[in-house]
């Protein structure tokens, strides 16, 4: 075997070795012997990925080999005997299945005449009831998702008894997308698991085996969608889309198409001129337009089911329209009149700031700058345009509100970008779980249409109804043998996937699913892990950013503290700390006027310095540090307070998991203790210099009496 394959980490949450309750294998055994296939019979195709998994699966969880019956066909598995599967699958109807859905159902059928036996038995009846399982799906995707659904009931040992297997289950978004910040030199831009596996030296490896596995995991939770390049798209990933790269390309296209993920790429917007020759990339100039209609008809020639281009123009430095005087709605349909004619995308990135402001200049908020862009713009997007547009109005820092400009471009396709990667929160040295911060921007009421009118629903095309939207995020996977570098940071990956198919989904649900199929249903090490997933999130933001300042972090780096690092930068990033008090001053009546961008009910809760939430307050008002929070406390103690509980919080961690030295196997005891100690550390330097810091400003002793350095 292999260093991978024998590496706990690298199966991540999917069936390895056999965990599933025995009870629960015996009870499934007579149906599972026997498997009769039906799909679209293509060797690479997600029908015949659908069988190997649930193939491979069963025989990692449960030993078991089935004998098999593949046929043509409409996308079906059913588990029994052959009668019982003939007639569960002449009953089934899939057209009523979403074509990414699926439904799982037991049922019986009256296949063959009842031995004498089984007639007396049963009173009588000439017919025996046969039992089988049915796992069914809207299309060969959609049996893709049936049958890693089923294996996940199964190995979390919660598939019950056969006869009460029912569930119908289908994606809430459309796109549910992935993002790869991957370069082809090998690195990837704020990557924090070792390097990238697509590319090395100039190189795509579409021959690794990883590649697949990765598609695995994502096709696992569900996700839909993959860029595989970064958004900065430098001199040779530029060349991605040029002819003598598109097999590589292409090649990548067919396996992630094996697990039902379309496969996009980043382009440069300068590139008819780095690579057509052309003198200009002007969105309006005729032999622009023909460059990249003749591009587009390449790309399709090579990889018919291409899904599009992902672009970041005019930011932090990369070319856009605006070098031509044109604005992004030009910019953007110059590339989605090329794509419309093959049914591709294009996903405009909305990230798009001033990132040489002047720090002495207090006019420019770096917060209102996607809105002030954008939203001018609404109408007049192509209807193959879908805005993607971060969480928050900076860049995923620890604690953000969600961006005002999600949800108010009603007649413009959006999707929500996360990051997975933890460039702010952690950098997967530190647990941070970040499920419960995207469920809270999810659930977030914008109002924007009335009540009700949440993220998820708008990302669902429920409130605006587009023609497509979803959620897409910045991966956070290398080629470290267990993906993410730190092994809790799996679970992140795994919440971004269930959580963008199923947002109702609770971060609880989530975080204790992950722990569970990882560590083991009911085992210790699983309880434990699943409750420090779920503190790690607040605990990460009490050591690290003080209700909602942020940027007190390394420049460039973003990882370690440094109160003061983009305090008098370029990047628009201030909290403007003086002997007096903190924050930023967003308010209409004093400040930006930021607030304003928000619906009415909103921008007077967050004006209000009554009803603004504490977890927000400094990212939208400037505050005296005696000023009293909703808690009760004054916003200096909550500065050291927040501090030494953080601190302590990962120290009993770390007690703890010691004592389940014996529950867990030693590599990822090792690891994990490894980097728990990592993350006190850390959290002792922010201790410290944020409140030395803060004391040393304000002055203001710690009520009580704890040890800051002065
Ligand atoms: C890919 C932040 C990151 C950059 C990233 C950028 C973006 O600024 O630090 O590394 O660039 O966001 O999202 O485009």
């Amino acid at each position: 075997m292999s260093r991978l394959e024998t590496s706990r980490g690298y199966r991540a949450w999917l069936p390895a070795g056999r965990r599933t309750d025995e009870r629960v294998i015996e009870a499934w055994r007579p149906l599972l012997s026997r498997l009769s296939a039906r799909f679209d019979l293509r060797p690479e195709g997600p029908g015949a990925t659908a069988l190997r998994e649930l193939t491979g699966g069963l025989a990692a969880l449960a030993g078991i080999e089935p004998a098999l019956t593949i046929k043509a066909g409409a996308p079906a598995i059913a588990l029994g005997s052959p009668e019982a599967a003939q007639a569960a699958l002449a009953q089934m109807d899939a057209q009523a299945l979403a074509p990414e859905g699926f439904r799982l159902r037991f049922g019986t059928a009256n296949s063959r005449k009842a031995s004498p036996a089984e007639a007396e038995s049963s009173g009588g009846a000439d017919a025996a009831a046969e039992p089988y399982a049915v796992l069914l799906g809207g299309s060969d995707v959609g049996l893709l998702h049936a049958v890693f659904a089923f294996l996940r009931l199964f190995q979390l040992s919660e598939a019950g008894p056969p006869a009460e297997l029912d569930r119908t289950e289908a994606p809430r978004s459309a796109l549910r997308m992935i993002d790869q910040w991957d370069n082809m030199d090998g690195s990837v831009e704020r990557g924090y698991s070792g390097g990238s596996i697509f590319y090395r030296n100039g190189r795509v490896l579409s021959d690794s085996p990883r590649i697949a596995d990765y598609a695995r995991l994502l096709a696992s939770v569900g996700l839909n969608a993959i860029c595989v390049n970064n958004v900065n798209v430098h001199r040779e990933e530029t060349k991605l889309i040029a002819a003598d790269r598109l097999p590589d390309v292409a090649r990548l296209a067919q396996i992630f198409g094996g697990f039902g993920i379309r496969l996009f790429l980043s382009v440069n917007y300068a590139a008819p001129i780095e690579l057509g020759g052309l003198h200009t990339a002007d969105p309006l100039d005729e032999d622009v337009k023909a460059w990249w209609r003749r591009t587009a008809e390449e790309i399709y020639a090579a990889i018919p089911d291409f899904g599009g281009f992902v672009v970041k123009a005019d930011s932090e430095n990369r070319p856009g329209p605006f070098s031509y005087g044109r604005d992004h709605a030009d910019g953007a349909n110059l590339l989605a009149d090329a794509l419309a004619p093959f049914g591709g995308l294009v996903l405009w990135r909305c990230f798009v700031y001033d990132c040489h402001q002047d720090w002495r200049d207090r006019s420019t908020d770096r917060a209102r700058a996607a809105y002030d862009h954008f939203r001018p713009l609404d109408g007049r997007f192509r209807a193959n345009v879908v805005l993607q547009i971060k969480n928050g109005p900076m860049d995923f820092q620890t604690r953000e509100p969600v961006s005002p400009l999600f949800g108010a471009m009603p007649r413009t396709n959006q999707m929500m970008e996360f990051q997975i990667a933890q460039e702010y929160t952690g950098q997967q040295r530190d647990v941070c779980f970040l499920v419960p911060q995207w469920k809270q921007a999810l659930d977030f009421d914008t109002r924007l249409a009335g009540p009700g009118s949440t993220v998820s629903r708008i990302a669902a095309g429920e409130v605006h109804r587009f023609a497509y939207s979803g959620v897409v995020a910045v991966s956070n996977i290398g080629d470290d043998d267990n993906w993410t570098g730190h092994h809790l940071a799996q679970a992140n990956l795994y919440g971004f996937g269930r959580l963008a198919w199923n947002p109702e989904a609770s971060a609880e649900e989530i975080a204790a699913e992950w722990s569970a199929l990882t560590f083991g249903t009911g085992s210790a090490a699983a309880t434990f892990v699943r409750r420090l997933l779920l503190q790690s999130w607040p605990v990460y933001e009490s050591y690290t950013a003080p209700l909602a300042v942020g940027w007190m972090v390394q420049p460039h780096y973003h990882y370690a503290v440094d109160v003061d690092g983009y305090e008098y930068s370029k990047w628009g990033t201030y909290h403007f700390a003086d002997r007096n008090g903190v924050g930023v001053d967003r308010t209409l009546a004093t400040g930006t006027g930021y607030t304003g961008q928000y619906a009415p009910e909103n921008r007077d809760r967050y004006e209000s310095l009554a009803d603004c939430p504490d977890e927000l307050l400094l990212f939208f008002h400037h505050v005296p540090y005696t000023h009293r929070l909703q808690s009760g406390k004054t916003v200096i103690q909550h500065i050291y307070d927040s501090r030494f509980e953080g601190a302590a919080a990962v120290e009993a961690w770390i007690e703890e998991w010691r004592g389940l030295e014996n529950e867990v196997d030693a590599e990822r005891f090792a690891h994990i203790s490894d980097r728990l100690q990592g993350q006190a550390e850390n959290a002792r330097q922010w201790r410290d210099v944020v409140n030395t810091y803060f004391y040393r400003k304000s002055g203001i002793a710690d009520e009580q009496g704890r040890l800051i350095y002065d």
